[in-house]
């Protein structure tokens, strides 16, 4: 097997059988991320086909509480929302960034397109399969909404979104995926949005709230093992894209959550001294029994804290929409 730019061949006596292509960036991942100390592997990369499959799965779990509790935000507030993204009825861009499978904002585009806001619809992802699938089942249940889908890095996509219509633009960033930053990438992702974007232009964020740490932990240990799955799920993909021989059943998935830093923390363990072979970067890899792999930050913020975020960003807090636990916050900033 070997790697030509970002493709690779597997053949057998030099008979090409399958070529898979695979984002340099995981390639790069791998390569720096399991010679760390400790051992590291970014969360970018749990979403190919299976990982996203199992993020669905995922989101129905009854532990995982923050897809139902922005679902209910987004279901009592999108009366309020559409008076604040179109006042006066003018049209808008709604751009989602990670649009995934727009489950919640389908439920927005209904209640627009009921209510015959004048507006368009821009769902932005890297994943090129996850974008066909919400563009296919948009246009079939909205055949006449104003489609304008981009497989793109979100501010390259939102560059040439501003080039092509003056209309102001809504951006939606729901999920918490948010909190899958480090705390000074987040900072430097809102102040990038902000340089793209014109005063009086919008973002509604999904954040997730600090609550008991019981009920945080538990998202991410859901008993039918489902984040343990997306988690391993990362060294399949390793196996399958470089040539990799982790044994998946000797690694675990262990979760931390600390109520001091708001973090919960994703890793994979291996549970026993071990060498992995990833033929495709031509590397060993040496794992201790109970060494550890970071895969995954997902933070949990204050109030306070989402307020300073908008501040060192030029944001305003315009909106501040949450459930009756007050598990979840979507907030609307003002540019
Ligand atoms: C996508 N992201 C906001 C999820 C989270 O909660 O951090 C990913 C996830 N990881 C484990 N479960 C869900």
């Amino acid at each position: 097997m070997a790697i030509h730019g970002n493709t690779i061949d597997d053949s057998i006596d030099n008979t090409v059988l399958t070529s898979v292509t695979v984002d340099p960036a995981f390639v790069d991942e791998v390569r720096t991320g399991l010679q760390k100390t400790p051992k590291r592997l970014s969360s970018r990369f749990f979403y190919d086909a299976e990982g996203s499959r199992i993020f669905q799965a995922i989101m129905h779990a009854p532990e995982y509480y923050l897809t139902r509790s922005e679902y209910d935000i987004l279901d009592t507030s999108k009366a309020d929302l559409l008076q604040r993204f179109a006042p006066a009825g003018e049209d808008f861009e709604l751009v989602e960034l990670g649009a995934g499978d727009g489950l919640k904002t389908k439920l927005l585009l209904r209640y627009f397109a009921e209510q015959a806001a004048d507006f368009a619809y821009a769902p932005v992802d890297i994943s090129a399969d996850a974008l066909d699938e919400l563009v296919a089942d948009v246009r079939q249940q909205w055949p006449h909404l104003r489609l304008n889908p981009r497989h793109d890095d979100y501010f390259a996509a939102l560059e040439q979104l501003a080039q092509e219509s003056s209309a102001r633009r809504v951006v939606l960033f729901l999920g918490s995926n948010v909190g899958n930053f480090a705390p000074d990438e987040a900072a430097d992702f809102y102040r990038q949005l902000y340089d793209r974007l014109r005063p009086g232009d919008l973002v509604l964020t999904g954040f997730d709230l600090q609550k008991h740490p019981a009920i945080i932990h538990a998202a991410y240990n859901d008993r039918q093992g489902l984040t343990k799955a997306f988690n391993l799920n990362l060294l399949r993909r390793i196996n399958r894209e470089l040539d990799a021989d982790f044994d998946l059943a000797a690694f675990d998935h262990y979760e931390t959550y600390s109520p001091e830093t708001g973090e919960a923390r994703s890793y994979l363990v291996s549970q026993t001294a071990q060498m992995v072979q990833v033929r495709a970067l031509n590397m060993t890899v040496l794992f201790q029994s109970g060494e550890i792999i970071h895969t995954e930050i997902s933070r949990k913020f204050t109030r306070s804290q989402i307020e300073q975020l908008a501040q060192r960003s030029g944001f305003s807090v315009a909106g501040w929409f949450t459930d009756t636990k007050g598990y979840f916050a979507d907030v609307l900033f003002a540019r």
